[in-house]
């Protein structure tokens, strides 16, 4: 069976604004498993590949800019529907639209500052898994609690 996986990366802004410990407890509160985690600056050629797809908008040199400006915490959480339900965690791209709960709605206010990665589909999962992580980085573990978290 696969397990599926997604790739989070909090930005710099929730890194500089010392977020780092809030973020990853909504996720291991909701019950999603950490199979990957370091901090980088990442490199201009990371970030360009990582938001490839947005090359040609207005807004690239910028994103470029910010995403490498400073240390990113990039992860890998695993658990059943992980890349929709983090998703729903994160909140809508443009924070004043994210609903309160969410992390976006809860600690941003402007779209080019918005705190935090999520990868959107499976396709993209795997992508950026593979970008930002060498498979040797990635730990398979079983949490001692598995039994009863998954019995039903
Ligand atoms: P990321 O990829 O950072 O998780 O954001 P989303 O998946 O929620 O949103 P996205 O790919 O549409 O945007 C990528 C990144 O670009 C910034 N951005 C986006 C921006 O600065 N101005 C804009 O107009 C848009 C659409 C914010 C997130």
């Amino acid at each position: 069976m696969t397990v599926e996986r997604t790739f989070l990366a909090i930005k710099p802004d929730g890194v500089q604004r010392g977020l780092v410990g809030k973020i990853l407890n909504r996720f291991e509160q909701k019950g999603f498993k950490l199979v990957a985690l370091k901090q980088l600056i990442p490199s201009r050629d990371l970030a360009k590949k990582h938001y490839g797809v947005h090359q040609d908008r207005p807004f690239f040199k910028g994103l470029v800019d910010f995403i490498t400006s400073g240390p990113v915490v990039a992860m890998v959480w695993e658990g059943d529907g992980v890349i929709t339900s983090a998703r729903r965690l994160i909140g809508a791209t443009k924070p004043l639209e994210a609903e309160p709960g969410t992390i976006r709605g809860d600690f941003a206010v402007d779209i080019g500052r918005n705190v935090i990665h999520g990868s959107d589909a499976p396709e993209t999962a795997n992508f950026e898994i593979g970008l930002w992580f060498t498979s040797e980085e990635i730990n398979d573990w079983t949490p001692s609690d598995q039994l009863w978290r998954v019995e039903s």
